[in-house]
């Protein structure tokens, strides 16, 4: 407990300082990534990729128009880029909760995006990256993981070619067996059952 207690102090002053600016590019009829996961007080800055020909715009609405592929602005949304295939300029936004968008003319082909704002309802969230930790790493046959959450959620393993090596979901227990694995560098990510994006960290494997 002392050891959490002291984890989250170093880990409340790392999120109070980093800002970030995370890039949203509108393309023909799709936006990249259509899906960013931010800290609370991080920047996204929305550019228009140089290629695109047809009018795009990005348009906020609310989660339940979203999942309708409704196009109707959210009051006091964001809305950017209405009648023009490139605005010739760039919009800097600063998400304080999650924010669903999409692009008027083609959500309903599917144009659409979601930016989730961690760090805003809870202290897990906004210091789960330092919370959330394998070990011993590099590891041989089990790694343990070491998280402040009770519940279950879902741990991923990919490799270096970007291929999906292990995915499970942990109860109770926090051992994952990586004796299967190949020797290497993975990305770990930890998800939520929902699929939501917890934290990132990497891990070794050697045997
Ligand atoms: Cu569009």
């Amino acid at each position: 407990m002392k050891h959490l207690a002291a984890l989250l102090s170093v880990s409340l002053t790392i999120a109070a300082q980093g800002q970030i600016t995370h890039e949203l590019v509108v393309e023909d009829d799709e936006f990249n990534p259509p899906s960013l996961t931010i800290a609370l007080g991080d920047h996204v800055h929305i550019t228009w990729d140089n290629s695109v020909q047809n009018d795009h715009d990005v348009t906020q609405i609310s989660e339940a128009t979203w999942n309708v592929n409704g196009t109707t602005l959210l009051p006091g949304g964001f809305q950017f880029g209405v009648g023009t295939p490139n605005p010739g300029t760039d919009f800097t936004i600063t998400p304080t909760a999650t924010a669903w968008y999409i692009c008027t003319i083609h959500a309903s082909m599917g144009m659409k995006g979601v930016i989730n704002v961690t760090g805003g309802n809870g202290i897990e969230e906004a210091t789960a990256q330092e919370l959330y930790q394998l070990a011993p790493n590099p590891a041989n046959t089990t790694v343990t993981v070491v998280s402040p959450n009770s519940g279950a959620f879902n741990v991923r393993f990919t490799d270096a070619a970007g291929r999906l090596c292990m995915d499970r979901t942990l109860n109770a227990e926090r051992t994952v067996d990586v004796s299967t694995l190949t020797e290497g560098l993975y990305l770990v990510e930890f998800r939520d059952l929902r699929g939501k994006l917890l934290a990132r960290q990497r891990a070794v494997v050697a045997h």
